[in-house]
């Protein structure tokens, strides 16, 4: 019944009857069989007053006859479901009680798809439109598609300088695989002059995973380890678009990411925390750094389609993105402590006005007071 606005009616309870509705599915029915809707609107309406009766589907062949009531729809289907009709040329009918199809979610959610970061207005967040030109994507393309691709549940990667392990989220900082190769240095050496980026060296990165997201996958809300990596991240887009959301959780609010093994889990849609979202065509540059890096989980929705302005945008071929980062050595001392798994302990420590000394003391009191309960109870 897809296009017609109508779908199946719900199957009856067990042993009991359909509910009658008042609009009925008629298969073998329609222009392409020879019958024109007034002759259908005029067949049914021996039955009750018809409201309508349009196609079903695109085939000609099918329609749905609403009527105005219920009880005319039930007796049109006990005299005509799989008999011949003789006012529609002796044509046998199937025919199915149908109600009005659930109005679909639109496209994309309903949050507004920015196409620059001025329009997104997440603090530390920049895009660059062609960062890279066509014939220089293709360049990048052959390169990854010439090197060993290592599958996870739903996307390929590559991972160079460092290993990223999914389990922990983080990079053995110790095991180091090589300089970032040869292919790569023309977008480190633009990466220097990118708006955004604060220290214009091109050792500003030393990792790179690149992801291959076949048609339509995404990637979980996540925020990338504070711990693992420094603050600037650059994401290049090549082969195909996606939209990347971005979300803030209000304070105390904040889960940890869920991305074990490599498997994207979407998480739930959280009503509290604010959600915005940016266009990235493929060509385009993003880089994440600030409260964007640190504070906002960024996530690309496992969408077919999306609607970019009022353009639907076909995500109907691969998304190939390279993602740099630099490994971090030390530990992280952002001003977003809630969010860094290096401060966290302290962070929690100074909600809770926690006192690890005094914890030590009182459990030091109690096990002196519970042993002296013991030698009490073994006296008696
Ligand atoms: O594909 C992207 O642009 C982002 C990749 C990413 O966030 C990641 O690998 O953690």
């Amino acid at each position: 019944m897809a296009g017609s606005g109508y779908a199946r009616a719900p199957p009856p309870a067990e042993g009991g009857a359909a509910a009658p509705s008042t609009a009925l599915y008629v298969a073998n029915c329609g222009p392409a069989v020879g019958l024109a809707h007034d002759d259908i609107r005029v067949a049914f309406g021996a039955f009750g007053e018809v409201a309508g009766v349009h196609d079903a589907d695109g085939s000609g062949a099918r329609v749905i006859v609403r009527f105005r009531e219920p009880s005319a729809a039930e007796a049109a289907m006990a005299a005509l479901h799989g008999r011949p009709c003789a006012s529609l040329e002796d044509r046998v009918l199937h025919i199915r009680y149908s109600v009005p199809a659930k109005p679909k979610a639109p496209v994309g959610g309903s949050l507004p798809v920015a196409t620059s970061a001025s329009e997104l207005g997440v603090p530390g967040i920049y895009l660059v439109e062609d960062f890279v030109t066509a014939a220089e994507e293709h360049e990048f393309l052959a390169a990854v598609d010439s090197r060993p691709w290592k599958k996870l549940a739903k996307r390929r990667v590559q991972h160079y300088g460092y290993e990223f392990m999914y389990e922990t989220r983080n990079v053995d900082s110790k095991q180091f695989l090589g300089e970032l190769p040869p292919f790569v240095s023309k977008i480190l050496q633009k990466i220097i002059s990118f708006p955004g980026a604060t220290k214009c060296t091109s050792k500003m990165v030393d990792q790179l995973t690149v992801n291959e997201y076949p048609c339509g996958v995404g990637l979980s809300p996540h925020i990338d380890t504070h711990s693992a990596f420094e603050e600037m991240i650059f994401s290049l887009s090549l082969a195909g678009p996606c939209i990347m959301e971005f979300r803030k959780y209000p304070e105390g609010n904040w889960r940890a990411p869920s991305m074990a093994s490599g498997t994207d889990k979407d998480s739930l849609q959280e009503p509290q925390c604010i959600r915005k979202a940016v266009f990235l065509p493929p060509r385009s540059m993003l880089l994440m750094s600030g409260e964007g890096r640190y504070a906002w989980h960024h996530y690309i929705p496992h969408h077919k389609i999306d609607d970019v302005g009022g353009q639907v945008i076909k995500r109907n071929t691969r998304r190939v993105s390279f993602t740099f980062r630099k490994v971090r050595m030390g530990l992280c001392n952002c001003e977003y402590r809630q969010f860094c798994d290096s401060q966290r302990r302290w962070y929690f420590d100074g909600i809770f006005h926690f006192n690890w000394s005094a914890l030590e003391l009182c459990c030091t009191v109690l096990s002196l007071v519970s042993s002296s309960c013991k030698i009490e109870v073994g006296r008696q």
